[in-house]
């Protein structure tokens, strides 16, 4: 029996699309570049009843937070307390003021997050034909910062895959394209919009809180979004600017077809700019939009401004 060798990223997608110096030499901020003062008041215009969610999930939980195989648990560790003053190692200001401080040790890509448009490359080539040399010793070129300066604003969309499916989530490593997108959103009587936010339920990270860790993370493949040269001219052509999943990759983790991992970073973040969002909670949202059929309305986010970072924490905002 033959099996077929794995091509490089850069080998399977030699001929997809790219947005390379569409907005100059200096562009960081790729797709979000579609997000003008038009398409934020069309969000703005999906507001209908006033009903706001964050998507963020909890920081440090006990029993841990959903991270990337290889990746460590946030840490958030007391440094001041009560305790310092009960035992008169406090710091006396006149008042008599006390205070709790703490810090956080953690990876940027840890919680809910932007991924820097240079998060992910391959042949040596970041968004925009940045250098890799860029990245070393922090990214000097399309890190997350631009993208936490500019904010992302705009109309969303959320497809409910899970839903779609009848199932409260995906299974591991089920994937779905954009026909697929396309049909939940008819199903739900949305119109995915030229534009639009785009945010993808699977029900995998709520499921993470109700499931055996060593389960979870057992021959870890994610369920999600699979590469097709079709599916990147789709987004090419609908200009999304912004992929939000409720996953930690955002698409399945190996490509089924040519056995790469995580094509689409290669193929929509890195080639074609479109910011990546992920580790979302997904299901209150869902379930509400789910009740009164109203699947598209305003998202309002911006990921910490960690100079040279190749992500950073955010808790998006839906305003519905
Ligand atoms: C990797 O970095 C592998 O993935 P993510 O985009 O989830 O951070």
């Amino acid at each position: 029996m033959t099996t077929k060798p794995v091509p490089t990223a850069a080998e399977l997608l030699k001929d997809s699309p790219r947005n390379w110096g569409r907005w100059g030499a200096e562009d960081e901020v790729g797709s979000l570049n579609f997000l003008t003062s038009a398409e934020v008041l069309r969000g703005v215009a999906a507001v209908r009843q006033g009903k706001t969610y964050t998507l963020q999930i909890p920081m440090g939980k006990p029993g841990g937070d959903p991270v990337w195989p290889g990746r460590n648990q946030s840490q958030r560790i007391n440094v001041m307390d009560h305790g310092h003053w009960l035992c008169g190692k406090g710091v006396e200001f006149p008042g008599n003021i006390e205070y709790a401080d703490d810090v956080m040790f953690m990876y940027l890509q840890g919680s809910t997050q932007y991924d820097a448009l240079g998060h992910v490359w391959c042949d040596d080539k970041l968004y925009n034909g940045y250098d890799a040399n860029t990245t070393i010793g922090g990214m000097s070129k399309a890190s997350v910062y631009p993208l936490a300066e500019r904010g992302i604003v705009g109309r969303a969309v959320l497809i409910d895959m899970a839903r779609h499916r009848g199932k409260p989530v995906l299974d591991p490593g089920e994937t779905f394209t954009h026909l697929d997108l396309l049909a939940a959103a008819e199903k739900q009587r949305v119109t995915i919009q030229k534009h639009d936010i785009l945010i993808i339920r699977t029900g995998w990270i709520g499921s993470f809180y109700e499931r055996d860790r060593v389960e979870f993370y057992k021959n870890f493949v994610e369920p999600g979004l699979t590469y097709s040269p079709e599916l990147v001219s789709w987004f090419h052509e609908m200009e999304i600017p912004n992929l939000v999943t409720d996953t930690i990759a955002n698409e399945v983790t190996m490509d089924p077809v040519s056995g790469v991992a995580l094509p689409l970073h290669i193929a929509l973040m890195s080639n074609l700019g479109v910011t990546f969002t992920e580790i979302c909670q997904l299901d209150p949202l869902a379930a509400d939009c789910a009740a009164d059929g109203q699947w598209s309305f305003l998202y309002v986010a911006a990921p910490l401004k960690v100079i040279n970072g190749s992500g950073a924490p955010v808790n998006p905002v839906v305003i519905r």
